[in-house]
């Protein structure tokens, strides 16, 4: 029994001293951000492994890949986390290599489609790209179609950033995968961006030809990827010893690696690339000194925190940030303005400053539609899983109050019983009378819609599969939610 508590004791000891403790408020400008910890932990078991992608699903739920094989659903409420799929026996994990790139179809409700990107091995350390469907019964992805396979890779220099155009085209960033000869060879899909369409095939327009996936060649390994609401595709790359980059992404495009790094500024990179077709110079570099990591980009959108409205945030890995990009607001083609936060050290030394970010290095980054923010931690270090703790954590401007359309100017309907066994009763209020409703699944897809014409109504939801619901009421722009669970 002595024993037992003693091991007891020692391996509380060992987690606890892994367990990181967060501020629980940061400061942007004059805005202040409730700091919540959704999930921490050092390894699958007792929390999460290292996050690599984290998305914003039309379920309210965080899509997540952990890099050792495991793709979840994540309530940011609760921190409960849901195994969608397992591909820790198909995964080969090592070093950076392993499950990255996420990306859900961005008409998820009626193609309910997640494409991922990761590293296996097959005579060598390959990529592969793989489309799924989410059964919404099941909880699970099935059904895969892999769309590229068999693009070399390495345990660093990967890519696998996965991101959906607006005309449905998919891009994934492939690395050199430490082949120096691979970005320039327009025989490789190394070293490149690929585009392709959703089900793998190539589109009829891709710039070096309808039989190539080539979209853009001469990378090293870029790891982050937004198209803007300017119309603007933007990425952000990791360099060599120095010159990270961010860049803007057009067809056809050469960003110059292994010839070139950062700006085109020295006599045999001015060669290489006025012999380049379509050469592209980075808007930014990211130091002259050392490298920083950039991973992840987004662009916020949104009024709750003023302070990144209309701009973009990327997340820091080496020097452990997070970045705050302003481009011009008339192309989009110039950076105006650079900040640096959670990272005072690096802020007041950015050339030299490393290991004492806030919240240690930062891997990606998402926002709800409400405008929270929500990072992917991994830890003080670069190194393997289990060695540090990893954490999703919520960024909220709690005194943020919404305007416009007010929810709470429609009453709410009375829903009995509820959860209910398929069959409802719904009490409108007269004021909603002329108005619609809807049901609306988990996937934002409507299952029932109808006007209000009468204030008690009679449902029979047999048919619809058990779950979490919403009942959404519209009356002249306003409108207002109300869960609904069956539990048929
Ligand atoms: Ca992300
Ligand atoms: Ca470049
Ligand atoms: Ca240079």
């Amino acid at each position: 029994m002595t024993r037992f508590f003693t091991l007891c004791l020692a391996l509380t000891t060992v987690v606890s001293s892994l367990v990181v403790a967060q501020p629980s408020t940061v400061t942007v400008g004059n805005t202040t951000l409730d700091v919540r910890v959704v999930i921490q932990g050092n390894n699958a078991n007792n929390g999460i492994d290292i996050p690599w992608e984290i998305q914003w699903g039309p379920d309210d739920h965080i899509w997540m890949t952990e890099r050792y094989g495991r793709v979840s659903r994540l309530n940011p409420e609760t921190g409960v986390r849901t195994t969608i799929l397992d591909l820790t026996s198909t995964v080969y994990d090592n070093s950076e290599s392993g499950l990255l790139g996420l990306v859900l179809h961005p008409d998820f409700e009626n193609n309910p489609q997640v494409f991922l990107a990761y590293t296996y091995f097959s005579g060598g350390i390959k990529e592969r790209i793989v489309r799924y469907e989410y059964n919404g019964t099941t909880g699970l992805l099935e059904s895969p179609l892999t769309l590229v396979e068999g693009i070399n890779g390495n345990t660093t220099h990967i890519g696998c950033r996965l991101l959906i155009l607006p005309d449905n085209t998919l891009l994934a960033t492939t690395g050199d995968y430490q082949n120096q000869s691979s970005p320039q060879n327009e025989g490789s899909v190394s070293g490149k961006i690929l585009r392709m369409n959703l089900d793998g095939s190539i589109p009829a327009d891709n710039p070096f030809g309808p039989s190539s996936y080539l979209y853009t060649i001469g990378h090293r390994n870029a790891q982050g990827l937004v198209y803007a609401p300017n119309g603007v595709l933007y990425s952000s790359e990791h360099g060599p010893t120095t010159n990270d980059e961010f860049n803007i992404i057009v067809p056809g495009g050469n960003y110059g690696w292994p010839d070139v790094a950062g700006f085109c500024n020295t006599s045999s990179e001015l060669s290489a690339c006025n012999s380049m077709t379509d050469y592209q110079d980075p808007l930014a570099i990211w130091y002259n000194s050392s490298t920083i990591a950039p991973s992840d980009l987004i662009w916020y959108d949104h009024p709750a925190i003023p302070e990144w409205e209309g701009k973009m945030l990327m997340t820091v890995l080496k020097a452990e940030h997070l970045k705050v990009i302003e481009v011009d607001n008339v192309d989009g083609t110039t950076v105006v303005s650079q900040e640096i936060l959670f990272n005072n050290a690096h802020a007041n030394n950015p050339t030299s400053s490393f290991n004492q970010g806030t919240f240690d290095r930062l891997r990606d980054i998402c926002m709800a539609p409400d405008g929270r923010v929500f990072l992917a931690t991994s830890g003080p270090s670069w190194g393997t899983s289990g060695t540090f703790a990893n954490s999703i954590v919520e960024l909220k401007n709690a005194a943020y109050v919404p305007t416009g359309i007010s929810e709470s100017a429609l009453p709410k309907v009375q829903i009995y019983p509820n959860p209910a066994n398929g069959l409802i009763r719904l009490n409108f209020d007269q004021s909603h009378l002329g108005g619609t409703f809807q049901i609306i699944d988990q996937l934002g897809k409507v299952v029932f819609a109808s006007a209000v014409q009468q204030q008690q109504l009679e449902l029979d939801l047999t048919s619809l599969a058990s779950g979490l619901y919403m009942v959404r009421t519209t009356l002249n722009e306003q409108t207002t939610h109300q869960r609904l669970v069956l539990t048929q």
